[in-house]
């Protein structure tokens, strides 16, 4: 276990400091993605020039298509449509036009803080290792930034006094056609103190179902219990722990109290038809091939990030009635 704990940390380490880097230029949460749903996350880190920003407008890139901004108290939303450069296979339509561009504004971020404006949409028709770049211009009352550089072939981005924020296409690691725990593999399992976190997905759900299922596995390689005590998702209002019961000869499903003991020495598996992971609130319904991101709390091990693959396979489990 010792190895496993300074891998960690070194993993770690290298993310406090990628962070750190990459906070003084607005930039995207998420800087990889494969192709599929996504959201792209756009960091203002600072006003321009000491001033507050009132405006921030982003250019959606060619290969993103079906955008929706999400809304910002404060602000308020402009969107412009266009025609996109070639058409698109969107959910099973061809899709030719959309969003182009969101702009918000008539807010106040202070210089002093640091916000987040949201669009979501779909990356399609892109390669792995493809670039697409996010102009984003930033106005306050008697200036602008504009971070609109895009890097020459070879050119070092960071060169660039303000370069465009960017997310460069991943291989797509899910592929959806009932191999669930094979699509989780490439990054599993999930190594954390005492605890291996393998077999995790989540259930692609179907149009418009407010709630959906996750599953994974746990194992307990020390010699003392741990307990999850909480799980979060950007991808949901809320996520709870269910565990199925018949009452009064149905099945049902709860929240189980108190967390989730993982035994000394023991697995504990989360999957379909038993306990499951329930995400509630869920904006846009997880689509088959996406991707949702979880941060598992454990009273011992600390907190745990992972991405669950989402696919069809499995599950016999159905949450529509959430
Ligand atoms: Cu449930």
């Amino acid at each position: 276990m010792r190895r496993h704990l300074l891998e960690l940390a070194a993993a770690s380490a290298l993310t406090a400091f990628s962070i750190a880097t990459a906070f003084a230029h607005a930039s995207l949460e998420t800087p990889t993605a494969p192709a599929g749903s996504y959201k792209a996350v756009m960091r203002i880190p600072h006003g321009c020039d000491g001033q507050a920003t009132h405006t921030v407008r982003i250019d959606i890139p060619e290969g993103f298509v079906g955008v929706k901004p999400m809304p910002k108290s404060g602000w308020t939303i402009d969107i412009e449509k266009g025609d996109y450069a070639r058409s698109y296979d969107l959910h099973g339509e061809r899709v030719s036009s959309g969003v182009k561009a969101v702009i918000w504004s008539g807010g106040a971020l202070p210089d002093q803080h640091y916000d987040e404006f949201v669009v979501r949409g779909t990356l399609a028709g892109v390669e792995k290792g493809q670039k697409l770049y996010f102009d984003t211009l930033q106005r306050c009352a008697g200036a602008e930034v504009a971070w609109t550089g895009h890097p020459a072939d070879g050119q070092d981005p960071h060169s660039l006094d303000h370069p465009a924020p960017m997310v460069t296409i991943a291989e797509r690691t899910a592929d959806g056609h009932g191999h669930a725990h094979g699509a989780a593999a490439d990054d599993m399992p999930v190594v954390a103190g005492d605890l291996e976190i393998s077999a995790a997905w989540a259930k692609a759900m179907l149009p418009g179902q407010p709630a959906g299922g996750g599953y994974l596995t746990i194992t307990n390689t020390g010699d003392e219990p741990d307990r999850l005590t909480a799980v979060t998702s950007p991808a949901a209002g809320a996520v709870e722990v269910h565990k199925m019961e018949v009452v009064d000869d149905v099945m049902t499903m709860r929240p189980v109290d108190g967390g989730l003991e993982i035994p000394a020495g023991g697995t504990v598996e989360l999957k379909p038809g038993g306990m499951h992971l329930m995400f509630m609130q869920v904006a846009e319904p997880f689509r088959d091939g996406g991707r949702v991101p979880v941060t598992l709390d454990f009273e011992k091990a600390g907190k745990v990030e992972l991405t669950l693959p989402v696919t069809r396979a499995g599950g016999a489990m159905d949450h529509s009635s959430h």
